[in-house]
């Protein structure tokens, strides 16, 4: 997220896309409320279904699930037709635009609407609200995310915010609304198993500067691992370890099968493909639960020994930082003490640790307190010391703590306090806060905002990808930082650079002594963001320079698939005429797994289950579901699971409102018996179905199998019986957006 909900206030246009805040993020809702209202804002939503937040909306658009890059070339077509673009802004700060003008060329408003079903009319009229009311604001969520087509559609949608100069200004930006509590800190943290905490990636310079960090010798941390190979490879996520279970040992790039599984704070029912998931529950032979309830993992696989629930409390119960959607943090104290005899997660991989005998080397300088739990401000102490790349080095406990007694002194729109001791920063300092705690750095409110310095929260595109490609630079072009010394592009800081910049003399002796010992007999080499002392950060933020460079957004996404995001159709389509054009992905491999694409898409299953399926939630219940069934109040207003249909097909399949449904999945012979919810939300053809039901399975209550007394009030059957196969090539993020079914009278 660029900017953060409070800035939606600023917005003089609002898109949601593939987002239903009123139901998923209630309170944020209200922020779009106040944006829409206060600045005549027109509120564009563009969802398959009419949601209770295109309710709320100036123009609603519906669109065909997992078309979203061609409804976003659609509007850019306009927009370049028209001249509409902010020329001069993608003259300095964006790389590959024309690349992005022929892509766009091909989306003329009779294809968008042959593919997408928007009429022209319709998409001229949206392209110039987004035009003609800037700075403008372009809202996402998992609508756009959880496709096969993932991260290209993520980066369609950030293309159109660069063509209309809507990054870096408030009221515009990226503004990604996040799921759970600290899931943004989670992602900064190392859940992503593509990389060490803090995006520094698995390379042997990552492991190093990490083992730094932690104070362990990369020697140590090296015979840890297999090989330096496997120590530098991708992990397999979440969304496909069961197929590390069950395919065949040749095609895994790892020596062996997965064996053991840790649910740690996962629900079971939250990833597409559960008939195969639940084979591989069933076969590994260790299956660790850590968390407040049983979970799926109690009611689906059928399985007896080497099971364990290891009772972990919930985040009321313990305290501790969190990083809220805008990358701002705060400190939370423990509301009550943990009930019966559950335990913070900390405490429990402490012990886990200690079994396994290397709780030494990972609490090195992490103070153990009272009653074996891991100390949480030395446990962020030791988060700052290493995270310098995205600045989450500056939030201090200390300074945190400030934050929240003072809050009173924050304006809630421009985040800024006004008046106290904290004036000038902004509240929960939210990331980069570059440097040291002791550097004070106010925090980001709006990211890459060349409006102001980069010591006040300013900041430029950050110089990731080197200085030029094919002979084009990559640098900013005459657009830096206000005060910036430097009034142009630059790359990221070295020593070395500091050094023929002649600064490197303002480093302290300490700061250069750091830089010395890490670089070794190449201090020169030494980037910034290894740089422990934050000497270099120091330095150049004093003469008004972003360490890690100004350079250009990169339009096209050069090393990763389709570097111009390209449409094609959800590898399960109902559109066989459009599977020609626009086909999947090619079979390939990731993640250590073979990953299928076009050899599913090239059978057509559209006869056999006609209908596309989608799935999402009800602001009733949250995630699988486990916690919020469990909770009288809210498993009143939603007793049963059902799909949602239109009256259309429901009619023409001899269904009545309320009646009980099979709906049948392309694959491992998946269906689910649920109640039919007829209405117009849903166009002809689509179907919705929330995910956050468990305990029953294809047809057949499972209440029997919870431990007594641990069984959620509301039982249902799971969306994710249902969903199929379909993965992102870059995250692995699942399908379940847009997927085919058939329904049928039970
Ligand atoms: N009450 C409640 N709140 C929650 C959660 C919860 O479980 N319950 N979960 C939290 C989490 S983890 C997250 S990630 C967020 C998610 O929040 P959202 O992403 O807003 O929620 P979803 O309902 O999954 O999906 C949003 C919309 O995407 C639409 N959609 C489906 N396919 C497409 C498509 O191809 N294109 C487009 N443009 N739209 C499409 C769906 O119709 C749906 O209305 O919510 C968070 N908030
Ligand atoms: N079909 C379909 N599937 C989806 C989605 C969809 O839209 N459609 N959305 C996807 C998305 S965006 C997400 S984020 C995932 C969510 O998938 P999960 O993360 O698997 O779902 P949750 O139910 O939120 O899981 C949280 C679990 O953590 C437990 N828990 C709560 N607090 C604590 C704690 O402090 N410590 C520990 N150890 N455990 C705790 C809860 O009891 C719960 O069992 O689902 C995904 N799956
Ligand atoms: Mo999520």
């Amino acid at each position: 997220m660029t900017n953060s909900y409070n800035d939606i206030h600023n917005s003089k246009a609002i898109m949601i896309m593939g987002g239903n805040p009123a139901e998923a993020h209630p309170v944020s809702m209200q922020h779009v409320l106040r944006g829409k209202e206060q600045n005549k804002a027109p509120l564009i939503v563009v969802d398959p279904r009419f949601t209770r937040t295109a309710a709320h909306a100036t123009e609603y658009v519906r669109i065909r699930p997992g078309t979203d890059i061609p409804f976003m070339w659609g509007l850019l077509w306009h927009i370049f037709e028209n001249g509409w673009e902010d020329k001069e802004y993608i003259r300095q700060r964006v790389y590959g635009m024309d690349e992005i003008r022929a892509e766009v060329k091909k989306w003329n408003p009779q294809e968008v609407e042959r593919v997408v079903g928007v009429p022209g009319e319709q998409m001229k009229r949206v392209a110039e609200l987004m035009a003609k009311n800037r700075p403008g604001t372009l809202i996402w969520c998992m609508g756009v995310t959880q496709h096969s087509m993932g991260t290209a559609n993520v980066r369609a949608l950030s293309v159109f915010q660069l063509a209309l100069g809507n990054i870096g200004v408030e009221g515009g930006g990226a503004n990604i609304f996040r799921g759970h509590c600290n899931v943004q800190g989670c992602t900064d943290l190392g859940l992503d198993v593509t990389t060490l905490p803090a995006y520094y990636g698995l390379t042997e310079g990552a492991w190093r500067h990490w083992s730094r960090v932690w104070d362990v010798d990369y020697a140590w941390m090296q015979s840890r691992f297999e090989s330096k190979k496997m120590m530098e490879t991708k992990g397999i996520p979440s969304t496909r370890w069961f197929d590390a279970v069950l395919v065949d040992k040749k095609d895994l790039e790892q020596n062996d099968n997965v064996k053991a599984m840790f649910f740690w704070g996962h629900g079971g029912n939250t990833v597409p493909r559960m008939p195969e998931m639940r084979t591989g529950m069933e076969k590994v032979e260790l299956l660790v639960v850590v968390d407040p309830h049983p979970t799926t993992a109690a009611a689906l696989p059928d399985r007896k020994d080497g099971t364990y629930l290891l009772p972990a409390c919930t985040q009321l119960e313990t305290r501790g930082s969190r990083t809220a959607s805008n990358r701002s943090l705060q400190w939370g104290d423990q509301i009550v003490k943990p009930v019966f005899e559950s335990k913070p997660d900390h405490w429990i991989l402490y012990k886990l640790a200690k079994k396994l005998g290397f709780e030494k080397e990972m609490f090195k300088n992490i103070k153990i307190d009272e009653g074996d739990e891991p100390n949480v401000e030395d446990i962020l102490r030791e988060i700052n010391r290493g995270t310098i790349s995205i600045g989450y080095s500056g939030q201090s406990p200390e300074r945190l703590k400030e934050h929240m007694k003072h809050q009173a002194d924050f304006d809630i729109v421009s985040l800024r306090a006004t008046k106290g001791p904290l004036k000038g920063e902004f509240y929960g300092l939210p990331w980069p806060c570059w440097g040291t705690p002791e550097m004070k750095h106010p925090g980001t409110h709006v990211l890459y905002n060349t409006h102001l310095p980069v010591k006040d929260g300013g900041g430029a595109f950050r110089a990731r990808f080197g200085v030029e490609r094919n002979g084009v630079s990559l640098l900013a072009d005459g657009s830096y930082p206000k005060d910036s010394e430097i009034k142009d592009g630059h790359p990221e800081f070295t020593y070395g650079l500091l050094k023929k910049m002649g600064w490197d003399k303002e480093l302290t002796d300490a700061e250069r002594a750091t830089i010395e010992r890490i670089g070794g007999n190449n201090p020169d080499g030494v980037g910034w963001a290894i740089d422990l002392s934050c000497g270099i950060i120091r330095v150049t933020m004093a003469h008004g320079v972003q360490a890690m460079g100004n350079a250009k957004a990169r339009a096209v996404a050069f090393g990763l698939p389709d570097p111009v995001p390209v449409h094609r159709e959800p590898i399960y389509t109902p559109r066989r005429d459009l599977v020609e054009k626009y086909p999947a992905m090619a079979d390939r491999r990731d993640y250590r797994l073979p990953h299928l694409g076009k050899s599913i898409q090239d059978k057509d299953f559209s006869k056999d289950f006609p209908m596309i399926l989608t799935t999402g939630r009800l602001v009733e219940y949250e995630g699988g579901g486990e916690e919020t069934r469990s909770n009288k109040w809210l498993a009143e207003l939603q007793q049963s699971m059902f799909v949602e249909i239109n009256p259309a097909d429901a009619s023409r399949l001899g269904i009545k409102d309320g009646q009980d449904v099979w709906v049948h999945g392309p694959e491992n012979k998946a269906k689910a018996r649920v109640k039919a919810l007829v209405t117009q939300r849903v166009g002809q053809g689509v179907v919705f179905m929330p995910f956050h039901f468990s305990g029953f399975w294809q047809g057949v209550d499972q209440r029997a199998k919870y431990p007594p007394g641990a069984d959620p009030i509301v039982l249902g059957e799971s969306a994710n019986g249902v969903t199929s196969y379909g993965y992102d090539p870059v995250t692995h993020m699942h399908e379940n957006k847009a997927t085919l079914c058939r329904v049928e009278a039970a």
